[in-house]
């Protein structure tokens, strides 16, 4: 089994290219005697918007259909850029405006990458067949295809799934209405935050039963024989194949990420999918026993997954998130206290240790709400693959 590098390991890494990085400008500068040629890059179009604040004008909502064509348009919005410990663009002004971290506080999410961007991936359709549920019934998944797809090149991929109440578009809707987290993912490629992704955004709704049974089974069975073979076998990811062989191998390049109910699901695609998946984004949502709050509960049964999958420490990463406001936040806060003496297999990133592979972010201020998901996922997606820093450096 190949050994993902630890955190230190990456984090060095990360470090000392970004010394080169600035040895490269730096003698760059110095040899042409003057500041760098004006070379326009694909965010320029936002410097154009700087005055609008595109965090106040994003919106909240908790439905997750949220309003994509509110962001960057009304100039009377609430506050959202400090709940969302959104920053300025960059102007002097702005600077002087923006909100200071706070302590414990996440990455402030540049304002610009609340407003489109000019390479902007696109959104398709996947249709697909499931018997998970007794019989057979159609379902579809929306798929983020990042800006200059090539189905010649391998894509990592990303799982998104909404919450209770929340909608199969509550992550990327439309490529002409895009939701705030597509509009994210566009200007973090873009920018040079992430790699091009592929990400899914599936319902769990269709089964029977409570929400969290159709919950724990869509993460038990419709995801790995159905969802991954129908939109890996379409698209370009590095699964060689999209049998349980091929999705195994693949692990490395698969990431399972959701909201509240997303996040339980979240939990238990850890539970029943392992093998399949390394990276783990649960954000604002704990994981419950028998369809109720467990910390001690919830930390055993992640523990003896993981001491039975003959997986090691440095086999998976966990990137667990919420507000200090949020509903999930004690439930949240409970487990990750019960892991740390339940779960010896789990080992915590913290500000003071940067090894591990599960930390625990907490957002001052922010509440059970769509709103703070790109916040998040700013956070969270370079800490992946990149193998960036948790904490501040
Ligand atoms: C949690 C808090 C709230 C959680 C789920 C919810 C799985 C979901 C609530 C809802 O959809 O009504 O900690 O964990």
């Amino acid at each position: 089994m190949r050994m993902r590098d630890p955190l230190w390991k990456r984090k060095n890494c990360r470090r000392s290219r970004r010394l080169c990085a600035f040895a490269l400008i730096f003698a760059l500068l110095a040899g042409c005697g003057q500041s760098a040629p004006g070379t326009k890059d694909s965010t320029d179009q936002t410097e154009s918007v700087q005055g609008t604040d595109g965090a106040e004008n994003a919106g909240t909502d908790s439905t997750g259909t949220d309003g994509a064509e509110q962001v960057g348009t009304d100039s009377t919005g609430t506050d959202g850029a400090e709940n969302a410990g959104a920053d300025s663009a960059g102007t002097e002004s702005e600077k002087a405006e923006a909100p200071q971290k706070e302590k414990g506080a996440l990455n402030s999410l540049p304002s610009k990458y609340w407003l489109p961007n000019k390479n902007a991936g696109t959104v398709v359709r996947v249709d697909y067949e499931t018997d998970a549920y007794g019989s057979t019934i159609s379902k579809y998944a929306y798929v983020y295809l990042p800006y200059g797809y090539d189905e010649n090149k391998q894509y990592d991929v990303l799982y998104c799934l909404h919450g209770g109440g929340g909608e199969i578009d509550a992550y990327f809707n439309t490529s002409a209405t895009p939701a705030k987290t597509k509009i994210l993912f566009d200007n973090m490629i873009a920018n040079g935050d992430i790699d091009p992704i592929i990400a899914v955004s599936p319902t769990y709704y269709g089964g029977s039963g409570s929400s969290v049974d159709q919950v724990t089974e869509f993460s038990k069975k419709e995801l790995i024989n159905d969802l991954i073979p129908a939109v890996e076998g379409t698209y370009s990811t590095y699964a060689e194949s999209t049998d349980p062989e091929g999705i195994k191998a693949s692990r490395e390049h698969r990431a399972y990420s959701g909201f509240s109910m997303g996040a339980l699901s979240t939990w238990y695609t850890f539970v029943y999918c392992l093998d399949y998946f390394y990276y783990f984004i649960p954000i604002s949502g704990d994981c419950w026993v028998n369809g109720t709050h467990n910390a001690v509960g919830g930390a055993i049964m992640l523990e003896k997954v993981c001491a039975e999958s003959g997986y090691g420490e440095d086999d998976f990463f966990i990137y667990a998130v919420t507000g200090d406001q949020d509903i999930a936040y004690s439930a949240m806060q409970d487990q990750m206290k019960a892991m740390k003496t339940n779960s010896p297999s789990f080992r915590f990133v913290t500000e003071d240790n940067a090894e591990g592979n599960i930390c625990f972010r907490v957002q001052p201020k922010a509440r059970h709400d769509y709103f703070y998901m790109p916040l998040y996922y700013y956070n969270a997606l370079p800490t992946l693959w990149r193998g960036g820093p948790v904490y501040d450096e």
